[in-house]
């Protein structure tokens, strides 16, 4: 397949690069940089070093052979992704070309405004890009789960049949954000389903729990080909940040109560949902939305995995509960719907004692490189 990935340089987008490169696929990447530029302004380095695209796919092709082709754009620009879909001709476009932090998106208004502008702008230029360039391409769009919020009845996979006053018809599940970042999601969801029914768009959108974990078969294979792992409370996400935590040996920053449920995933299996999902694509005029997680926890739950399972290699480790920086809920229902990404053959990595150990040791070599400045939360709402 003939592959694009807007947003090709982040913590998703080069390992799904690598990994469609690998099996073959003509691999092009889009980025330009945002995600970097802005986590330097917040002080939110990676704890690995994480080079340009340029040397990125240069020691990927000395270790695999293989070529992958970069652009260096702005998803925005509809113009710009127009004349590449044309001189390209995608089959498949996947777009990770957002702003993915809710605590960057609540610091300010300016924060807010960026975090609009990229993301339904960079979503709207693609699918006019596709509407005039490459009609016939599947969009694979990563979503989110937190679009849903924690409603007090089940979660289904992406759509909710209603019925009211005898009569019943068939709506996009209900969404409620946490934060403007999730806001901006669930807009984006609204501008895909308006031109999947209006354009006949095919479009697989997939609902994403937070992700943890660093290495898939790719990154393993050189150190240039790390992707960029953040432990900092504005761009880690939270099991990311446990593990850091307690290889520096700094308590656990639970915030509140610590019941947040949420459906967590392993990044090796976000790569393979991403190759399943372009592998069996819907059809023309169909928006397909799978829930992408494989196993749910709550914030406590995982505190105290991580503090057991380090205490296997002597690591003390405390847990804190912090003031919640967030507005949401601390102790709800959540029962979520997740058999389409299973039904395609997902078979998922789950949170064993074995791949925590396996994480918390390979964070270990890096310890020194460990800020604990970049632990404690600084935004709040
Ligand atoms: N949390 C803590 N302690 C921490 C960090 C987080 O208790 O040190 C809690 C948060 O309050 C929240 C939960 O852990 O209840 C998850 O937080 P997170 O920072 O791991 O995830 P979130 O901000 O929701 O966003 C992350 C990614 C985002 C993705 C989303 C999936 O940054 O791109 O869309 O996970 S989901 O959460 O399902 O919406």
């Amino acid at each position: 397949m003939k592959v694009i990935i807007l947003g090709g340089d982040g913590y998703l987008g080069w390992p799904t690069a690598m990994r469609f490169s690998s099996r073959g696929d003509d691999v092009c990447i889009v980025d330009n940089y945002l995600r970097r530029k802005i986590s330097k302004e917040t002080n939110s380095t990676p704890l690995f070093n994480t080079p340009e695209l340029i040397e990125r796919v240069k020691t990927f092709k000395e270790v695999s052979g293989k070529d992958i082709r970069v652009v260096i754009g702005d998803c925005k620009d509809y113009t710009f992704l127009l004349d590449l879909f044309v001189d390209f001709e995608p089959d498949v476009i996947i777009h990770y070309a957002e702003q993915p932090s809710a605590p960057y998106s609540m610091i300010d208004y300016s924060t807010a405004a960026l975090t609009m502008e990229n993301n339904l702008g960079s979503t709207l230029s693609l699918l006019w890009a596709v509407i005039n360039g490459a009609p016939n391409c599947h969009i694979i769009k990563l979503g989110t789960m937190g679009e849903y919020g924690t409603p007090n009845i089940d979660i289904e996979e992406g759509w909710l049949d209603v019925n009211h006053n005898n009569r019943t018809h068939k709506f996009l599940y209900p969404r409620q954000a946490g934060s403007m970042y999730h806001t901006s999601k669930i807009m984006d969801t609204d501008l895909i389903w308006f031109y999947v029914r209006t354009n006949k768009l095919k479009v697989t959108d997939l609902m994403q729990g937070p992700v943890y974990g660093f290495e898939t078969t790719e990154t393993k294979l050189h150190s240039n080909l790390n992707t960029s792992f953040n432990y900092d409370d504005i761009f880690g996400t939270v099991l990311n940040r446990f593990i850091t935590q307690a290889v520096a040996g700094v308590p656990l920053t639970v915030y509140g109560k610590g019941g947040q449920t949420r459906g967590f995933i392993n990044i090796i299996d976000t790569i393979k949902c991403i190759e399943l999902t372009a592998d069996s694509p819907p059809a023309l005029g169909e928006l397909r939305i799978f829930n992408q997680f494989t196993e749910t926890f709550s914030v406590n739950e995982l505190a105290e995995k991580v503090q057991r399972v380090g205490k296997l290699i002597n690591l003390t480790i405390d847990i804190v509960t912090l003031k919640n920086p967030r507005m949401e809920a601390e102790e709800h229902y959540y029962n979520v719907a997740n058999s389409g990404l299973n039904n395609l053959g997902l078979k998922p990595n789950l949170l064993t004692d074995e791949a925590l150990l396996s994480m918390i040791e390979k964070v270990m070599v890096h310890k020194d490189r460990i800020d604990k400045d970049k632990i404690f939360p600084r935004v709040s709402w």
